[in-house]
């Protein structure tokens, strides 16, 4: 192991899962932190911590010259991103890779083809994963939009080739709206990413959101985890993710591991990814790749007991894939809920003191979380503060320990979205495994 001390470019528990994977590996680590961090518990845990500047994370977890020279000061080797901040930016990972630091994730010019989504559907369909059928690329004219729209059939939807957590999509249902809904969603697309190139596709009524796994080695072999079912959202946040699947079978997963594996094999990806489909009538359609570690990784480490952060640190190394395909067995059931401050009910944040903490344990309880007694949630970032996994052997069995364990996890201070969660596995349509990407704000609406 070349790797002696890892700088974690993030914060939370992502932050805290990957200082564990890396002292597990008798890594050191160096995290880095806002002023409003100075107390986060990733930086307690750390070997060495460094303050990169005021709260706004423009200003400190993007701020790239604040993070090099954290990297430098401290000699630190190698750079974690986590998730979000700059993990999907391609500049930084070069940026990195130039101070001739490890980066570890995948290869500059991967994150930036899969960060434009016109890109990124041309290379899947080149490697041979099913597409939504639509426009072969970027879209300008209204005449070659109608002739696509005709061709696949209304309805159609237009998306921003930079788009992101929904942004910038447009449904449209004929011909009459569709020259007004490419300009709007153009100009909402400028305006958001700086970019106003649109594409088109077939619009799927219902489906179901499902993501595999990925790892390659960056030399031609890739091996696949399974899929995680995650249509449980709200306004493009995930609420609750599973694995594996309700609706996919053993002979489908090894159907559609194999493609995806084959795809990430012959690209020569390097690192762990994620690739999206929507899934509808027994067929998945493929739409975005993410290119980084995601939050719901754990639910892939429970069925396969295979560390990814871990894999991740190992394949920024130099080293070979830990497992082979043969070798990995989907085994069980696992179910996350995403723990967020907020109010139950209208969605509103809900930061501030922490009084009292006290995470749920057991066989096959894990709590990610860097929450403790007298800990203040900053205004600042994202609302999610824990992640519950639980374990079952079968689905059931995972719903009923995961109720167990909402019922002994406490936290006092500010709302949760634990009732929430509660209510949720109560119901009919969740214990039969029978929703699609609308049901959570169907449910929300009538609730
Ligand atoms: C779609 C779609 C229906 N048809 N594409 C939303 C964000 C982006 N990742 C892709 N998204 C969608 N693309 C076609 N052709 C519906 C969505 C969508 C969605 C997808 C996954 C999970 C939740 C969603 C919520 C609303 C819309």
């Amino acid at each position: 192991m070349a790797i002696k001390r890892i700088l974690i470019a993030n914060r939370g528990e992502i932050a805290l899962r990957i200082h564990r994977a890396a002292r597990e590996m008798g890594i050191e680590t160096v995290a880095v932190h806002s002023t409003a961090d100075a107390d986060a518990m990733h930086v307690r845990l750390a070997d060495h911590a460094v303050c990169i500047g005021p709260p706004a994370a423009k200003d400190s977890y993007l701020n790239v010259a604040a993070i090099i020279s954290a990297a430098e000061i401290t000699g630190a080797d190698a750079i974690h991103p986590g998730y979000g901040f700059l993990s999907e930016n391609a500049r930084f990972a070069e940026i990195v890779e130039a101070h001739g630091l490890i980066w570890i994730g995948p290869k500059p010019e991967h994150i930036r083809t899969m960060g434009d989504k016109v890109e990124a559907k041309r290379t899947a369909g080149a490697l041979g994963l099913p597409l939504v059928p639509g426009s072969d690329g970027a879209v300008s004219e209204i005449e070659d939009a109608k002739l696509i729209a005709e061709d696949v059939g209304y309805p159609v939807i237009i998306k921003a080739a930079s788009g992101g957590g929904g942004r910038g999509m447009k449904v449209c249902t004929g011909p009459d709206e569709l020259e007004t809904l490419m300009q709007q969603a153009g100009s909402e697309a400028k305006a958001a990413f700086g970019d106003a190139t649109v594409y088109i596709e077939k619009y799927l009524g219902n489906p179901r959101h499902i993501e595999f796994q990925v790892f390659g080695d960056g030399n031609g072999n890739a091996i696949h985890l399974g899929e995680r079912d995650c249509s449980l959202q709200r306004r493009h946040q995930k609420v609750l993710e599973e694995a594996p699947s309700p609706v996919i079978g053993a002979e489908e997963r090894e159907r559609m591991g194999g493609i995806v594996s084959k795809a990430m094999a012959d690209m020569g990806y390097r690192g762990a990814g994620t690739i999206e489909f929507l899934w509808e009538n027994g067929e998945f359609y493929f739409i975005e790749m993410n290119t980084r570690l995601q939050v719901e990784h754990p639910v892939t480490e429970a069925i396969t007991g295979v560390d990814l952060v871990r894999e991740q640190i190992r394949i920024a190394d130099g080293l070979p894939l830990s497992v082979r395909q043969e070798e990995l067995e989907f085994r069980g059931h696992a179910i996350e809920c995403r723990i967020n401050a907020e109010d139950p009910f209208t969605f509103a944040p809900s930061p501030g003191l922490v009084e009292n903490f006290h995470a749920a344990g057991g066989l096959h309880v894990r709590v990610d979380s860097g929450l403790y007694a007298g800990y203040r949630i900053p205004p600042y970032y994202d609302s999610m503060i824990a992640k519950l996994i639980v374990y079952g052997r079968t689905r059931e069995g995972a719903i009923l320990r995961l109720k167990r364990a909402l019922e002994e996890m406490a936290i006092t201070g500010p709302k949760t979205n634990i009732p929430l969660h509660q209510a949720l596995l109560d119901v009919d349509d969740f214990k039969t495994g029978n929703y699609t990407i609308k049901w959570l704000e169907e449910w929300l609406a009538k609730r």
